[in-house]
């Protein structure tokens, strides 16, 4: 017994993943719900060693549910998000509709736990975009130890940010390359097979483009308000996996070492760092993993109190389906809700 879980967008990259790792991280769910638009009514999805249906979300009644995660992006979240939460349930929203409302916390469970006590104001809690959830689990123990002043990072963005129609742009533009088919960009604006493209999301009247926006945002609304970040995006063909380039600038001297020893200690990270081949983490080896990986961690000389490093996670996990389960596990945790049926198995 536990709590009856609908998903909105069963059937894309993170709505499949999301399935998996709610199975996989035992949370107690009593009945799964996989809800998407009329067109995949009826359509199937694994759950554990079952198979479901797809529901129609016209017709599906959210009040039964007590948990809605919702991620089937921002024009569906903003027709259903505040109507679902009125009836009750609380939906942990995978897309950018609401990451900005004072009224939803956006809530990375390692950087700002305790936001989660706003959860009930609209009923809706935020997910972040994937760039800024690694980033923000990987800089929230630097700062808590030495406030970050200043921040620079370049992203490696895989396609399976933009979706399963980037991951098959990728593959069948890779296949026409080689002379079997059409390699027109449709998804992407230009080839990113073999090429990287500095432009994700759209162009914003200041030159930056608004991926490169909600990266500083996103962290000021988690982490803090004062830490100055300049970003670059860049889409790399690369299937699953986002990487960073990051350099910090700290009020205080951070050597290498002390930054090692901290991130550690701090939940989420994984570090992984010598001067070896093993010794760095690539998205390869970061796809269906859990953690913030962090590499290559040295000094920046060229600024007062500079440290530069390299940061990996599976965009679809961390970035997306993990950081959301993780969010009803908070929920949970802190008696933010409780299930309708009243009763609450752990499963060990
Ligand atoms: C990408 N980060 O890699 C984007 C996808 O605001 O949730 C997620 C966009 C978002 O294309």
């Amino acid at each position: 017994m536990g709590y009856r879980v609908a998903i909105v967008g069963a059937t894309g990259n993170v709505g499949r993943e999301m399935l998996a790792i709610l199975e996989e991280l035992n949370f107690p769910v009593e009945k799964m719900h996989a809800i998407a638009s009329r067109k995949s009514k009826g359509m199937e999805v694994a759950w554990g060693d079952k198979t479901i249906y797809c529901e129609d979300i016209e017709r599906f009644d959210f009040s039964t549910v007590d948990i809605v995660l919702m991620s089937a992006g921002g024009d569906v979240s903003r027709a259903w998000s505040e109507k679902i939460g009125k009836l009750g349930p609380i939906v942990i929203d995978n897309s950018s509709a609401f990451r900005q409302d004072k009224d939803v916390p956006l809530i990375v469970p390692e950087v700002n736990p305790d936001a989660v006590k706003q959860a009930k104001k609209k009923n809706i809690i935020a997910n972040p975009n994937c760039s800024t959830a690694q980033l923000v689990v990987a800089l929230k123990p630097l700062h808590d130890a030495a406030k970050i002043k200043r921040a620079v990072v370049s992203t490696y963005q895989s396609v399976s940010g933009a979706g399963k129609e980037g991951m098959d742009e990728l593959w069948n533009q890779t296949k026409a390359i080689y002379g079997l088919g059409d390699a027109t960009p449709k998804k992407f604006p230009k080839q990113i097979a073999f090429n990287v493209i500095p432009y994700i999301g759209s162009f914003r009247d200041d030159g930056y483009t608004d991926e490169e926006a909600k990266m500083w945002e996103e962290t000021h609304k988690m982490l803090d308000p004062n830490i100055k970040l300049t970003v670059t995006c860049v889409r790399v063909p690369v299937f699953v996996g986002h990487s960073e380039s990051v350099t910090v600038e700290f009020d205080r001297p951070i050597e290498p070492d002390e930054a090692r020893e901290i991130l550690r200690e701090a939940p989420g990270v994984l570090v992984v760092d010598k001067m070896e081949h093993d010794g760095y983490i690539t998205p390869v080896d970061a796809a269906g993993e859990h953690a913030v990986f962090v590499s290559r961690i040295r000094k920046d000389p060229t600024v007062e109190n500079g440290l530069s490093f390299w940061v990996v996670s599976d965009n679809l996990r961390k970035g997306a389906a993990l950081n959301a389960v993780q969010i009803a596990q908070l929920l949970d945790e802190t008696g933010t809700i409780t299930p309708k049926s009243g009763v609450r198995t752990v499963i060990v």
